[in-house]
């Protein structure tokens, strides 16, 4: 038979280590507070843990802006904590990977320090120089955390680019120097033994060499960059020479966030024989409709379900036989989808049931973010002033100042789509800052904590997380989930997602019903009388037609 790689089995938990479990009462999640957690997270019945960076940061970006690629950051512990962590994850048979984000390094990072220095440094190359035109950046791009791309230093008067935070200057992959350092970081946590890497904004490594105007956008003297630096020119060779360099000797599985793919391209970098990717995150299901909408994603545009249907049906299709998806709802940079997609009031439990359902029921590897197995759901903060993410209040300025929104409409975007409502620290249980810290948490709680949180779910057999451990369990014993073709049925239907998984011996039917209102589904003939799989209320009405209460979702086997 043909070998099945692990990665395709497996189930992923990402841990935003911030948030996750503070062990020292400093208010800050720690690697010593996830080792307290591994039991917690072996009892789901995951198989993987991806750790946002752990790494030495000054934190103008929450880690994602590294000073050190080979020290644990203080906050976070020690490397001999990483090391107990990784030992005793490894003794449950749960693995670890990383966070590699080699776009861009922190300014304080002693490259960039020396880099900055003077035109003549030796690492002057390491990062990406040039010179102005006419007193003006060499381009009006738009950076993704509001203002240009580029930061003009005082000492050489030249501009350095910064696709992210100012304080995250892109490193220079034409270099190879900097890509043989990276190799060798790489190479330092893989023979720690570390499990494999999800690899930040690795579709913005090449840059075009001649750095065109972008297209301006509408209300701002910015332009739009992304068609240049996404994708560039030589960003397959990068990978492929960092899989012939690094990852071709070890067995481990690698994911690529690739804002602005689509699955031909993604194709590309994930096929089997392409040597590069195993997965990549695309972001087109969660990003339907903000192309349009006034101010993308803070405008909050309402969803279209057959919208994102049809995006979710393309890369199953498309990637079947030839590369391999990966299935996500939440992550920290996205909402709480049971707050976007569900309810996260009156039907909160029963939708995201259904969501675990949908996405579970897909081909690939699912990616489950803390505190999703609980149902937890977007905040409210009363003010910006409680807001920590750099994204939400860079936008908040723009929008105040440029556009002219008030306050209230700003607080709406960043209510429905801030990045801080996945950062509330995690609900462990009903006592003082749910169990995260006996401290100040550096971020405060969601106040919904006594309602939601681990310690009652476990105890509830009809919780959202008994969901969760039952579908994970249930995948696993279904190769048909693993391996079977997709067909979306009902592709314009707008409250109903419903598909066929197929695999030659058994045949599935998966349904969620994205509505507060009850329904009516029409069961497809070889589904009457099948057996009912998974179901997230306790029965199911209906025979040839099913009458689904409100959000409901079932899988049924053919007979
Ligand atoms: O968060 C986003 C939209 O809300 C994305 O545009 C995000 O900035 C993009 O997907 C890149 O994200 C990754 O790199 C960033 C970091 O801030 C994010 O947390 C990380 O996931 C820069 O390293
Ligand atoms: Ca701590």
């Amino acid at each position: 038979p043909e070998h099945i790689p692990w990665w395709k089995d497996a189930v992923v938990y990402q841990i935003y280590p911030r948030s996750f479990q503070d062990s020292n009462g400093d208010g800050i999640g720690d690697l010593r507070g996830i080792l307290q957690r591994l039991d917690y997270l072996k009892r789901l019945g995951v198989d993987v843990l991806w750790l946002s960076p752990i790494y030495a940061s000054p934190n103008d970006d929450n880690g994602y802006d590294i000073s050190d690629y080979r020290a644990i950051m203080p906050e976070f512990g020690t490397m001999a904590d990483f090391e107990e962590l990784l030992r005793e994850a490894h003794a449950r048979g749960l693995k670890i990977m990383l966070d590699l984000v080699v776009n861009h390094t922190s300014d304080e990072h002693p490259w960039f320090i020396e880099s900055r220095s003077s035109p003549d440094s030796s690492k002057r190359d390491y990062y990406i120089w040039k010179k102005g035109k006419e007193g003006q950046p060499p381009t009006r791009w738009e950076s993704f955390f509001s203002g240009s791309v580029w930061e003009k230093d005082a000492r050489s008067g030249e501009y350095y680019l910064h696709l992210f935070s100012r304080k995250q200057p892109d490193l220079n992959w034409e270099n190879p120097q900097v890509r043989r350092e990276v190799y060798s970081m790489m190479r330092f946590w893989l023979d720690k033994g570390v499990d494999g890497w999800r690899m930040d904004t690795i579709n913005m490594l090449s840059k075009p060499p001649d750095y065109p105007e972008g297209r301006p956008i509408r209300g701002s003297v910015l332009t739009e960059g992304q068609p240049y630096f996404l994708n560039g020119p030589r960003i397959h060779e990068y990978l492929q020479e960092m899989h012939r360099e690094v990852l071709a000797h070890y067995d481990v599985m690698t994911v690529g966030e690739t804002p602005g793919v689509t699955p031909a391209e993604g194709a590309l970098y994930c096929g089997a024989e392409r040597g590069e990717l195993n997965m990549v995150f695309h972001f087109e299901h969660v990003f339907v409709g903000d192309e349009t909408a006034e101010r993308g994603k803070w405008s909050n545009p309402p969803l279209s379900l057959p919208a994102m249907k049809r995006v979710l049906a393309r890369w199953q299709t498309e990637l079947h036989g030839k590369g391999w998806n990966s299935l996500y709802w939440d992550n920290h940079d996205q909402p709480r989808a049971v707050s976007r997609f569900g309810d996260d009031r009156e039907y909160r439990v029963e939708s995201a049931k259904m969501l675990c359902t949908v996405l579970l029921f897909m081909q690939g590897t699912p990616y489950i973010y803390q505190g999703q197995e609980l149902g937890m759901t977007n905040v409210s903060f009363e003010s910006i002033d409680h807001y920590k993410d750099i994204e939400t209040l860079n936008a908040y300025k723009v929008l105040r100042d440029e556009h002219g929104w008030d306050t209230a409409r700003i607080l709406a975007g960043v209510y429905g789509r801030g990045r801080d409502n996945a950062r509330t620290p995690m609900h462990w249980s009903g006592e003082k800052n749910a169990g995260f810290t006996d401290g100040t948490p550096w971020i405060a709680l969601n106040p919904n904590y006594p309602d939601i949180n681990a310690t009652v779910a476990e105890a509830d057999p009809g919780s959202v997380w008994h969901h969760y451990r039952d579908t994970i369990a249930l995948r696993k014993a279904l190769p048909v989930v693993r391996d079977g073709t997709f067909a979306l049925l009902e592709a314009e239907h707008p409250t109903l997602f419903s598909y066929i998984r197929d695999d030659g011996n058994t045949r599935l039917l998966v349904v969620g019903h994205f509505s507060r209102q009850p329904g009516t589904y029409a069961l497809p003939q070889e589904f009457v009388g099948g057996e009912v799989l998974s179901n997230n209320y306790a029965s199911l009405e209906g025979t040839g037609e099913l009458r689904l209460k409100p959000y409901q979702a079932v899988v049924i086997r053919a007979r």
